[in-house]
């Protein structure tokens, strides 16, 4: 183990998440916090969504709104930088191995007021693999408490199935709580001072409400599987060729497929719009979490 205690190790592996406080120092912070005041100030003026930005449904021109920077990790060394030190990667060797692939990245904003939430969901759903030693890492980015629409969790939910996302005869990015069994009183919110990193496992059943509070709650995640966690038909996980798949390795070394006995849905058909969660999500005919009433 790197950072991990093994004690650390089997919380994960029975709850499926971890909280690790306080691992960036308050200088990593502001500078974070000065990359994501360089990307806000350019949705100034705005009337949609660009490559970097994805824009909340009430924002205007003159009132700007940013939901999410996406893929903030090809345009900006910042993130890059943080998503291949070891605050990042040695927490995740400690859970799923030496080689590692990266899926994606995101910088979920969900600014004081207003930021969106994200409906009940298993991030497996919308990529699955080959085995589940897959995880997403979040940075986070201000004090998270239970008033600023913290990531919540059901512990344990990693060792159940992969619940139907489907409605209306398309994928849509979301489950039915009560439908699958869950209550709403047994979600444990993963929250902790600015500086703090959250880890949480593929196959987990999470969702966020909307912030309503006066603090923003942004957390910027960075999704990585196994390399040998290949995707199957229909994984949002895009790549033009395998020497694009390979380039995607964040440590040690690409590696065949490894099969296990995981349960799989695809998500197919595709969503009629969008590709992000929050325009997938959109397809829902009853939400679990209230909506900005604007
Ligand atoms: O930002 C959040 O609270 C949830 C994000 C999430 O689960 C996602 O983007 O897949």
């Amino acid at each position: 183990m790197e950072v991990l205690t093994q004690d650390q190790k089997a919380a994960y592996d029975r709850d499926g998440y971890l909280v690790l406080e306080r691992r960036l120092s308050p200088t990593q912070l502001a500078t974070l916090h000065a990359e994501i005041d360089r990307y806000t100030a350019k949705a100034r003026g705005l009337t949609e969504g660009t490559e970097e930005l994805d824009l909340e449904d009430s924002h205007t021109p003159d009132a700007p709104r940013v939901r999410r920077i996406k893929l903030p990790h090809t345009h900006s060394e910042v993130f890059r930088d943080l998503m291949v030190s070891d605050t990042i990667l040695a927490p995740a060797r400690d859970l799923i191995g030496p080689d590692i692939r990266l899926h994606t990245t995101k910088l979920n904003m969900k600014e004081a007021g207003h930021g969106a939430a994200v409906e009940w969901h298993q991030d497996f759903a919308f990529y699955p693999h080959t085995n589940d030693d897959v995880l997403a890492i979040g940075v986070i980015l201000d004090d998270m408490g239970p008033e600023n629409g913290p990531l919540s969790v059901f512990p344990g939910s990693h060792r159940g199935p992969i619940h139907d996302h489907h409605e209306g005869g398309y994928f849509v990015g979301a489950m039915d709580l009560g439908r699958d069994g869950y209550d709403m009183a047994d979600a444990v919110p993963l929250m902790g001072p600015a500086g703090s990193i959250s880890i949480h496992h593929g196959r987990i059943v999470h969702g966020s409400a909307l912030n309503t509070s006066t603090q923003a709650r942004r957390i910027l995640f960075y999704e990585m599987m196994a390399a040998d966690a290949w995707p199957i038909m229909g994984s949002m996980t895009k790549f033009s060729d395998l020497a694009d798949y390979d380039s995607r390795m964040l440590c040690g070394q690409s590696r065949q497929p490894r099969l296990a006995d995981v349960p799989v849905r695809v998500p197919l058909p595709a969503p009629p719009i969008g590709k992000t969660i929050y325009e997938i999500q959109k397809g829902l005919k009853t939400r679990a979490f209230e909506t900005m009433k604007e």
